[in-house]
């Protein structure tokens, strides 16, 4: 047999473990996992992790993740015994905002896949018959939710890997990365070196410390989080036979902070109540050097006081017990929630695992094993890229307050447009001093002030009412971080002109010999055209998945701006580049403002030099110009779905920029417009959303986005998977919802009669046909006009599919 690649994964952890034998399940034997505990009680996280195991995330991605480690630990063996105990998991509301929740998280698990049900208060009793029945309004039941054996888990792995080839050395703490100046070269220990060709760091919450040796910074915090046992309780006395351990569901009592689960007759109790409980790494390790466990520090009674009260509130039955050992566990908190997964720009060779719970190990292990042998990993997991994060998110400062907010709404019911209000007002574009004066309402996105409406069209909400318009009448929860003023804002584009802040687009320039040849390579659609022409094309990953979509404009012969998605774009295409290509990221220091309406024509042309007649500057071109006395670079793109431009230019000219269109377009009545209108237009007009509506998981064909694709254009990264890819089963469709009041907001579950078939990934109010309209995965074939139902928080809504795009099909608006 060839050699395989010699990897040294850092960690013996459920993480490391559960690495080493996904990576020798693929024949890659020679695997090396190092860590400085013994086996497998190593001190990390995973030495006292309770194990409880809720599947159900609003992430699909998180919740495939554990699916796949709660299937997997089900069938491990264990001498000890089981390593997985599918007591169910239980969630209770004791108010009603959060049993609205829970319904809104029994459709992420119909949309995900995992079974549950909504239980009446009875029901949540006869389950779990410790819960006082008087104080809860209801719950949710997963029955396939349990308890993970941690400890156990890891051993069968780590065994399973070692029986494959693999070598286990415990006692062992990695001092240093080696490498070549360009890969990784091994690891340094105590007891000398060892080469390897790979190595991962699952490294727990010291992989910050480590992966920074090597110049990453991986935005976690470790963080205590406070676990205790009680004494014998009499209800439970009996109930669970000494292997079992347990009987009863897993518990979540997210309203007060606190989950529970039993060890044979006691109860453990996990609270999240108490302020957050930031780790000093510098000190930790001298701290506790004469600790079997580095992870559990001592615990803070002071802070579990609450906790245990909330607790006895609903569990009366602890009034007679009281904790017996108790500590405060550190595991890594994100500052957005998500795990930690990826190599290494400039190193390579250096993976990362990191920030992982037990219950998404299993699958962030297969996925990384995948991603490191394969060059892709199965499911889509760009919510855990390591390159996810904009430069500002890997400030100490911004790690270090919203990981800790993170931690404080861990299990608070979380509105899906719900902005970080701690360290606002980082990026704002030039137009940003116009917009506060306009009354705008701000959103937080990527670190930018993004308007999501102006109060100064409040005035446009009574035209509606007079042009005979409806309003439609949003729930609360639909309402929340919403305005009817961005329906009139989205009508008046439609109708007049109105511009958009699009500066936090990201976007770059591609620039240097080999520029174009390389932009053909990476990209489906055909961008090799003449100087001026702008592209609308796709980024795949080598199995055919969407990575990106892209606007590519030919500037120059070898000079090319590319309008991108995410951080993630730049990192793809930078490690792909040839030497003489250069990718530069121009957002910041630039800006942009759409101009987009019938009228838009009436407002720029009179400032500009060239002709923007629709023959003289076409659809999907760019050029070079001057607006009044500022240079621009126009491109006649519009996500909007109407004629107009996105209008570039130097930062420094943006105040002039907005004065000059404000001025000019006041006598066509231009307004600005926020991101909401923004998002409802391009829904109408069918454009697709990268990270909401496709990802690395769906092909072109299945996103609707085959016209980007160019399969005879010659060679292009992913060109051979299309080439030999079957028919989707699921494709991404337009559904309009029949009652003008209905309102979703994305990952809700689509049924055809009572079989769940898909789920919405994002929606917005149609002012022009009056009616929500949503993108929803269903599967191929449905019919246009078959009605489907939408599970919205307790109410169903029937919707029928539409054909797309449901405004303007025949692009009569925009060409023109
Ligand atoms: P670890 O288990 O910490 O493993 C990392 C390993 O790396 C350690 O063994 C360490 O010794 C080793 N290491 C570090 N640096 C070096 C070095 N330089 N050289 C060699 N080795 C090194 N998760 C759930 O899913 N459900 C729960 O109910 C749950 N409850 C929790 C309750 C508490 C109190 C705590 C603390 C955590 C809980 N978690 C829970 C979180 C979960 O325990 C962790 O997220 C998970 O165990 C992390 O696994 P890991 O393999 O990444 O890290
Ligand atoms: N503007 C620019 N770049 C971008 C976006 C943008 N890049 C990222 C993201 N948004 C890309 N998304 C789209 C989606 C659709 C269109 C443009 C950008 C679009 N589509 C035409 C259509 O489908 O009819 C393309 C027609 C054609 O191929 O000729 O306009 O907003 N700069």
């Amino acid at each position: 047999m060839p050699r395989t690649p010699r990897v040294v994964v850092i960690g013996a952890g459920i993480v490391g473990t559960s690495l080493a034998d996904e990576l020798t399940a693929r024949g890659w034997t020679d695997v090396t996992v190092v860590d400085r505990g013994p086996l497998f009680a190593t001190g990390g996280s995973t030495s006292h992790a309770p194990g409880l195991v809720f599947q159900t995330n609003p992430s699909k991605t998180m919740t495939v993740f554990a699916r796949y480690t709660v299937e997997k630990f089900a069938a491990l063996q264990h001498p000890g015994g089981w390593a997985f105990n599918p007591v169910g998991g239980l969630e209770v509301a004791t108010t009603p905002e959060r049993m609205a929740d829970l319904h809104r998280k029994a459709g992420w698990a119909q949309s995900w896949g995992i079974d549950g049900r909504l239980l009446t208060p009875s029901e949540c009793v006869q389950l779990h018959p410790l819960v006082d029945r008087d104080r809860i309004l209801g719950g949710f039941h997963t029955p396939a939710d349990g308890l993970a054996k941690a400890l156990r888990a890891a051993e069968a792995q780590a065994r399973r890997a070692e029986a494959r080839g693999a070598t286990l050395r415990p006692h062992t703490e990695v001092l240093g990365i080696l490498d070549d100046g360009r890969r990784v070269t091994g690891i340094r220990t105590a007891d000398g070196t060892l080469d390897a060709d790979i190595v991962v760091c699952a490294a727990g919450f010291w992989g910050a410390q480590l992966a920074r040796q090597v110049g990453l910074v991986l935005p976690l915090v470790p963080m205590a989080h406070q676990y205790a046992r009680t004494g014998q309780i009499a209800e439970l006395v009996g109930r669970n036979t000494e292997i079992a351990e347990a009987g009863l569901p897993i518990l979540r009592h997210q309203d007060q902070d606190l989950y529970f689960r039993e060890h044979g007759d006691r109860l453990g109790i996990g609270s999240y109540m108490h302020r957050p409980m930031p780790v000093d790494m510098t000190t930790l390790l001298t701290d506790t050097a004469g600790e079997a466990m580095p992870s559990m520090l001592p615990f803070t009674e002071e802070d579990f006081a609450p906790a245990w009260h909330a607790a006895t509130d609903l569990i009366p039955a602890l009034r007679d017990s009281k904790v017996e050992e108790a500590f405060n566990g550190i595991f890594s908190f994100t500052t957005d929630g998500f795990s930690i997964m990826g190599e290494h720009r400039d190193l390579a060779g250096f993976w990362v695992a990191e920030a992982v719970w037990v219950t998404h190990s299993a699958g962030v292990a297969r996925a990384t094993a995948e991603w490191i042998i394969e060059g892709t990993p199965t499911i889509d997991t760009h919510e855990c890229d390591l390159y996810r994060f904009e430069d500002v998110a890997r400030s100490p400062r911004f790690i270090a307050q919203t990981s800790a907010q993170a931690f404080v709404e861990v299990y608070d019911v979380i509105h899906p447009h719900q902005y970080r209000t701690a360290l606002r007002g980082l990026r704002t574009s030039p137009f940003y001093p116009r917009q506060c004066e306009l009354g705008a309402s701000f959103y937080e996105g990527g670190g930018w002030e993004r308007p999501a409406w102006y109060g100064a069209n409040d005035r446009l909400v009574q035209r509606l009412f007079d042009d005979g318009l409806a309003v439609p009448h949003r729930d609360e929860w639909a309402a929340r971080n919403w305005s009817p003023i961005s329906i009139a804002e989205a009508h008046w584009t439609r109708e007049c002109v109105a511009m958009y802040d699009m500066t936090p687009l990201t976007r770059y320039e591609v620039s240097g010999s080999g520029a174009a040849a390389f932009l053909q390579q990476m990209t489906t659609n055909n961008v090799d055209k003449s100087v001026g022409s702008v592209t609308y094309t796709l980024l795949l990953d080598e199995s055919g998945g969407i990575r990106s979509d892209l606007t590519v404009a030919r500037l120059g012969p070898e000079h090319f701006q590319v309008g991108a998605n995410s951080p993630m774009d730049f990192d793809w295409l930078s490690r792909r580049k040839p030497p003489g290509v250069v990718v530069r990221d121009i957002t910041g220091g630039t800006c942009c403002l759409g101009v987009w309406g019938p009228r838009a024509r009436e407002v720029i042309a009179p400032l500009c030099p060239d002709n923007l007649s629709h023959k003289a500057f076409a659809y999907f071109r760019a050029m070079h110009t001057h607006l009044g006395a500022i240079p621009v670079v126009m491109m006649r793109v519009s996500y909007v779905g109407e004629l107009g431009w996105e209008i570039y230019a130097g930062a420094e000219y943006g105040a002039a920029l907005w004065d000059l269109i404000d001025e000019a377009g006041a006598a066509h009545g231009i307004i600005p417009a926020g991101r909401i209108a923004f998002n409802s237009l391009r829904i109408e007009k069918g454009y697709r959303s990268w990270g909401t509506d496709m990802t690395a998981e769906h092909r072109p064909a299945a996103a609707g986005l085959d016209f980007a694709v160019r399969v005879d254009k010659g060679d292009f990264v992913g060109r051979q998977a299309l080439l030999t890819a079957g028919s989707p089963d699921a494709t991404l469709r337009s559904i309009v919802f029949d009652d003008p009041d209905a309102a979703v907001l994305g990952k809700e579950p689509v049924s055809v009669g009572d079989t769940c078939v898909g789920y919405v990934t994002s929606a917005g109010y149609s002012a022009t046909i009056g009616r929500t309209i949503a993108y929803a995965w269903l599967p191929a074939g449905l019919v246009i006009g078959e009605t489907v139902s939408v599970a919205y928080r307790g109410v169903t809504y029937s919707a029928t599919v539409h054909a797309e795009p449901v405004v303007d099909p025949d692009m009569s608006r925009i060409k023109r």
